[in-house]
């Protein structure tokens, strides 16, 4: 309850500022993922794997933090250090781009997005969180790949935990190379 709370208080501040002289200044929007750019959790270098991917503005940021996968965006977004710090978020929504390669014009808000988890596609690290825009074309890709569907409010490091240990089922990277492996072992927050 408390969660939900600080967000409707947010809400309920930029209704009032919306109601004054000056415009609530709008969010950063979603940039580029460029070759050269790495993950902020794990380091891999982003563009070089398939799967959904995230960016995260921290409060008063107008550069993003830039994620390789879903899973490694939301292990970053639900640190509780991070959680307060972190302004808003966008993850690639999956029915608008290839699974392959998805396409920086296909980013939508994280918090908006619906999601798939334990299907059987891979992503960066292994599995990820197939995320959409519109809940029909989660419906559409769980009858096709399995999972169920989450809400970004849903989202938790249970949830994650869960998933990384393949207890909701999924692929969790069982074709994983030896460096991926070794990556996330050293696993760091830079932060
Ligand atoms: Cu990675
Ligand atoms: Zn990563």
């Amino acid at each position: 309850m408390k969660k939900l709370l600080l967000p409707l208080l947010l809400m309920s501040a930029l209704l009032l500022a919306a109601c004054g002289e000056s415009e609530p200044e709008a969010l950063a929007a979603a940039q580029p993922i460029e070759a050269g750019d790495s993950c902020h959790v794990c380091g891999m270098l982003i563009t070089e794997h398939p799967g959904p991917k995230g960016e995260a503005f921290m409060e008063k940021q107008s550069e993003p933090l830039k994620f390789c996968s879903t899973m490694d965006l939301f292990a970053f977004l639900k640190q509780p250090e991070n959680e307060t710090q972190v302004s808003h978020a966008y993850v690639h929504d999956v029915a608008a781009a290839s699974w392959a390669t998805p396409d920086d014009e296909a980013f939508v808000p994280a918090s908006e997005a619906i999601y798939v988890v334990g299907h059987d596609q891979r992503g960066a690290m292994g599995h990820t969180l197939a995320s959409f825009a519109d809940e029909a074309d989660a419906e559409a890709f769980r009858e096709e790949h399995g999972g169920e569907l989450v809400t970004f409010a849903e989202i938790d490091i249970d949830l994650l935990g869960r998933l990384g240990r393949g207890e909701l089922g999924g692929d969790i990277g069982g074709g994983m190379p030896m460096e991926m492996g070794d990556d996330m072992e050293g696993m760091q927050h830079s932060q």
